[in-house]
């Protein structure tokens, strides 16, 4: 029934509104560009929950950033044998003509895992690539993958809850060579107060402070810098801040927050960034739609521009 209702225009008119997607929760927004045209994959909310029970994930595609396809929703928990519950953020991207899903989700032994789909079309079908998670290792910090391919043929993951990991993934991106690296975090590469030896969750507890690295990193390369945009805690909401380095391994540079914890009314964001059309996109996600919160979140979408030495302005939540 629900394949059946895609493919129906979700949203029309001439000026674009946030959130995007009217019909549904669309928690976690991953775009993607290809031929021409934005593809959405996004998360599941549904009304009534008190926690993020999510079992799967949609694909929204648009020409104009205005008005979206809903492709329906082409993996869910089912779609993983090993998988649980919890589907949470992904982010799909090409390559060669492929394309490559990547989910986290609960495993059947209670952590966190990333897997990864792969299909033919952006849209799907998509299938579990593996069978079996690419990475697992027995904790809940295996959340939000972020991949990217970069110009000499070599993709990189990242993902992480309070540690940031990355691997290189090999050239059929369901596997990877070499050990897993922890991001060494820092003041000067993710902002925030640290103190050895204390999780974000304490430190959260017991002071405010200005900007941790929490999760949802959005790894991207732009004029020869490399990005790493992620949610960040301030004041015990999560805020959009972004790290850059000349290597796609580090090290890091702070550079600040681009959306502060203004109301948004959920207590993540979770964001991407992109170019389409020469222009560039903030695509985050906030509790705004009828019934939203922090358990109901929707994706909305802000233009911006780059400074001229390629740091990302301060950018505010807008309703159109
Ligand atoms: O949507 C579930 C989780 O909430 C995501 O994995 C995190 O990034 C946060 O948005």
């Amino acid at each position: 029934k629900y394949i059946a209702l895609s493919l129906l225009l979700v949203s029309s008119g001439i000026s674009a509104q946030n959130p995007v997607i009217q019909t549904h929760f669309t928690p976690d927004p991953a775009p993607m560009v290809y031929k021409g045209k934005m593809y959405l994959y996004t998360g599941d909310d549904q009304p009534g929950f008190d926690f993020y029970t999510m079992t799967r994930w949609h694909v929204y595609s648009s020409d104009d950033m205005v008005n979206w396809t809903d492709h329906g929703s082409p993996i869910s928990l089912e779609s993983f044998s090993w998988a649980r519950d919890r589907a949470w953020a992904a982010q799909c991207v090409e390559r060669n003509g492929k394309f490559y899903w990547y989910i986290c989700a609960q495993t059947v032994d209670n952590n966190m895992a990333i897997g990864v789909a792969v299909s033919d079309s952006p849209t799907g079908p998509f299938k579990d690539a593996l069978g079996k998670p690419l990475v697992t290792t027995g904790t809940w910090d295996n959340i939000d993958p972020t991949a990217f391919v970069d110009d000499d043929g070599q993709a990189y993951l990242y993902w992480g809850n309070s540690k940031l990991f990355y691997v290189k993934l090999n050239k059929d991106m369901t596997t990877y060579n070499g050990s897993i690296t922890e991001v060494p975090q820092s003041v000067e590469a993710f902002g925030g107060l640290r103190r050895p030896g204390k999780s974000n969750e304490v430190l959260q507890k017991q002071e405010k402070f200005d900007d941790v690295y929490v999760e949802g990193p959005w790894f991207y390369k732009r004029n020869k810098q490399y990005y790493m945009m992620y949610a960040g805690m301030t004041n015990r909401t999560e805020c959009l801040s972004y790290a850059t380095s000349a290597s796609p391994t580090g090290p890091w540079k702070y550079r600040g927050k681009i959306m502060t914890d203004q109301p948004t009314n959920s207590f993540t964001n979770h964001g991407g960034i992109i170019d389409y059309k020469g222009k560039s996109y903030l695509f985050y996600h906030n509790a705004l739609l009828p019934n939203g919160g922090s358990y109901g979140r929707a994706t909305a979408i802000e233009e911006f521009k780059y400074n001229a030495d390629g740091t990302i302005p301060r950018i505010t939540i807008t309703k159109e």
